[in-house]
């Protein structure tokens, strides 16, 4: 079966040359997507002269997962492997991939546990809710569903139709994966520091993981539990207000001028963390629920 590499690459200058060379041996073609970089980038990577490499390039920015998705259109593998132009992924681990995918797997992830203090601190904590959520999900215990060295097959590719633009990427497409009943495997991999300079940014990064949290839950949670859930949540708000006036009150006037406001703060609250409860307990019960019903279906 051929096999395609993917490389995303948004100002790798110092990189990208290193990455593309790791990985000729290893693979039948390489389609590296320039984003619109300001650095050297692209000039380096057309200047690497192999039959199985070809670039493209985006006058402006997309962002990764345009990158990835312009990629694809351009493979003519039936495997497809994604990885980064940072040097943070060996390329060694290719053949075990491919391997697992002859063996009949659908998505191979390669899952950060050698060496993963590479992972700057923030992004790892990050990591870690996002593979918390994604085994909660699925259902499958998923170390690393956040991984963006992972290869697959094309048609599996095809029929997941990942909604996603940022970086709930990677993890949507794991859990989708996994919800479809496609096998999904992991092989432990190490994570090498990156070269060149991190484009991570704390606050900016940070809300952007908040968003992408957001979204999968979002999009994951069943309609009855949301249903019930979000009214909770804003009862429970509305009732945190009524007990932080009352304190406001006591403080400032030394006695309550509504002196029935901390009984219908403790009401709210109980009211709201209880409905919530309901809900998430209904999304656990719908998500088992489903599972079994596709497990008799395959049966
Ligand atoms: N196409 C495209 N690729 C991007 C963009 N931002 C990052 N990338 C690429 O996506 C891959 C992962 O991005 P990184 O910047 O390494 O992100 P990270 O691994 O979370 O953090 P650091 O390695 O610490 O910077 C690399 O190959 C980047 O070149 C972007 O806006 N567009
Ligand atoms: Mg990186």
């Amino acid at each position: 079966m051929k096999t395609s590499l993917v490389i995303p690459a948004f100002n790798e200058e110092q990189a990208i040359g290193l990455v593309i060379k790791e990985y000729i041996p290893y693979v039948d073609e390489i389609i590296v997507v320039d984003d619109g970089s300001s650095d050297r980038t692209y000039e380096i990577a057309s200047r690497i002269s192999d039959a199985k490499v070809s670039v493209f390039r985006h006058n402006t920015n997309q962002g990764k997962v345009g990158a990835l998705m312009t990629g694809v259109t351009k493979t003519s593998g039936d495997i497809i492997i994604f990885t980064d132009a940072d040097c943070t992924y060996p390329a060694r681990y290719i053949p075990a991939f491919v391997e697992k995918l002859n063996l009949g797997a659908d998505l191979v992830l390669g899952s950060r546990i050698e060496k993963s203090e590479n992972i700057p601190f923030f992004n790892r904590i990050g990591n870690t809710i996002f593979s918390a959520l994604a085994t909660y999900i699925s259902g499958r215990d998923i170390i690393d569903g956040q991984t963006g060295m992972r290869a697959f097959k094309r048609s599996m590719f095809n029929s997941l139709q990942v909604q996603a633009k940022g970086l709930e990427f990677e993890t949507k497409m794991t859990v989708r994966a996994a919800k479809l009943g496609y096998i999904v495997v992991e092989i432990p991999i190490e994570y090498r520091e990156r070269v060149g300079v991190s484009k991570l940014h704390p606050i900016r990064d940070g809300y952007r993981m908040f968003r992408a949290l957001m979204s999968i839950a979002w999009h994951e949670t069943s309609p009855l539990a949301k249903m019930i859930s979000l009214p909770g949540v804003l009862i429970f708000f509305v009732g945190t207000f009524f007990g932080l006036y009352s304190l406001y009150e006591r403080i400032s006037h030394y006695h309550l001028v509504h002196e029935y406001y901390p009984l219908i703060s403790v009401f709210l609250i109980l009211f709201g963390v209880q409905l919530t409860s309901i809900g998430l307990i209904i999304d656990y019960l719908t998500k088992k629920l489903d599972r079994i019903e596709e497990k008799m279906r395959v049966l």
